[in-house]
């Protein structure tokens, strides 16, 4: 009988239970962060309050099995596979993204070096999507009918029951200690600038950069059917609309201010009978709003009781109560009615 040599390297059978139930949390854990993380952004009031629950909920529980998850590749890089490197990247990006969740949320950092943490949070976890979709097709972990037990739900009972509680125990500390990041919006934004425009931050979504407008030859070109025409800064400083609202950059801060001008269901005669309203900024920036909206929407000039400054959208822009601030076209140089329906657009601005 011939001794068969000892193979050198890790053990090449299955992954065992804990490691298969591990990938297979992540499998789920991982794109519900990212889809409620999108969500987030993209709902501005209302349930959105539970999409970040869910999302920090998400978070903690990815954190949760990091040590479930180490086992896996102390036994998957010993392999030597090809793509081990994009694996890696996943595992810095995904890193990186919690790091700068929890970071952001306890408010000990919000930005380093004129960036927000918020804004590496969410560039990570963006740059992770293309690694995280390789890696579970080149590590493929094929879901059992039998993966649907008891004990699987159990399991998973018990992760998401420890992450509800990881995450509620940091936010109630978060109070008690007086940390900036106990009195945050529900969104997780912190305030800045509060009924002080001029401290409020100068924010663009994308690469817009602050034009100079000389209010003698703006003018706001209004398209509503036989009811369009043009306004003059002067003629639009008579309107005296208000409202306080609160602006929330997804960046990460949010403001509330005493906004005035004009709403865009005076400015817009018929929008009842329009599916959507558009506005356009000077320099190009645009965003399409459901005409049920028109009364709740102010073209604000002042804010404060003060023109708004060039940063904040001189001469006009749009106050959008309850949505986030990408909403907010600052520099308004148009508003039209029209037949197309509101989501018919990108769900995030492209500049
Ligand atoms: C937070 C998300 C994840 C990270 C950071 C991550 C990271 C890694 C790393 C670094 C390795 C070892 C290197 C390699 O084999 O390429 C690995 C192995 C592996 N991963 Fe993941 N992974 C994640 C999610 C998943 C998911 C969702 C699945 C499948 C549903 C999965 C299945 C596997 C499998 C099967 C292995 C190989 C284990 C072995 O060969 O023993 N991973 N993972
Ligand atoms: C792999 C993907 C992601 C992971 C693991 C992750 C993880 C986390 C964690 C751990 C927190 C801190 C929760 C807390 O302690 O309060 C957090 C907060 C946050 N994340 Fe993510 N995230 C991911 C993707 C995203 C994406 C794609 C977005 C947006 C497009 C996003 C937006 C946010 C926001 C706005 C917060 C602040 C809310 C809060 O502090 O509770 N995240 N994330
Ligand atoms: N034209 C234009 N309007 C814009 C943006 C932009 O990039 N271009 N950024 C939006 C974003 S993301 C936010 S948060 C608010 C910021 O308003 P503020 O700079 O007055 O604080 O303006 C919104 N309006
Ligand atoms: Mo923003």
């Amino acid at each position: 009988m011939r001794l068969s040599k000892p193979r050198p390297g890790p053990p090449r059978g299955r992954l065992g239970a804990a490691g298969r139930g591990t990938n297979l949390a992540l499998l789920a854990l991982v794109p519900l962060a990212l889809a409620t993380g999108v969500l987030a952004f993209a709902v501005g009031s209302g349930w959105a309050r539970w999409v970040v629950v869910a999302h920090g909920v998400a978070g903690f529980a990815i954190l949760g099995l990091s040590p479930w998850k180490s086992v896996v590749i102390h036994r998957g890089v010993r392999r030597r596979r090809p793509g081990r490197s994009a694996s890696m990247a996943l595992t810095g990006l995904v890193a990186v993204a919690t790091a700068t969740g929890i970071l952001h949320s306890t408010g000990l950092a919000v930005s380093v070096a004129g960036i927000t943490l918020m804004q590496v949070h969410v560039a990570s976890a963006l740059c992770s999507l293309p690694f995280a979709a390789w890696h579970v097709m080149a590590r493929r972990v094929r879901p059992r009918i039998t993966d649907l037990s008891r004990r699987t739900f159990l399991r998973s009972g018990i992760v998401v029951g420890g992450a509800a509680l990881g995450y509620g125990g940091v936010q109630g500390l978060l109070r008690l200690t007086g940390l900036p990041g106990g009195d945050r919006r529900f969104t997780g934004s912190y305030e800045a600038g509060s009924f002080d425009p001029d401290s409020m931050p100068v924010t663009e979504w994308l690469d817009d950069s602050v034009p100079a407008v000389d209010p003698e030859s703006w003018a706001l070109r209004v398209e509503a059917g036989a009811m369009g025409g043009t306004y003059r800064y002067s003629g639009l400083s008579a309107f005296d609309d208000r409202v306080r609202a609160v602006i929330d950059c997804t960046g990460g801060w949010f403001a509330e201010q005493e906004w005035e001008g004009v709403r865009l269901d005076r400015l817009l005669p018929g929008w009842e009978q329009a599916r959507s309203i558009e506005v356009h900024s000077v320099t190009g920036y645009s965003r399409r709003f459901p005409a049920a909206d028109a009364p709740s929407l102010l073209l604000a000039l002042r804010a404060g009781r003060r023109p708004l400054a060039a940063g904040h959208g001189f001469p006009a822009r749009v106050v959008a109560p309850g949505r986030r601030g990408f909403w907010w076209v600052k520099w308004v140089d148009a508003v039209e009615l029209s037949s197309t329906p509101w989501w018919w657009q990108p769900p995030f601005p492209l500049t």
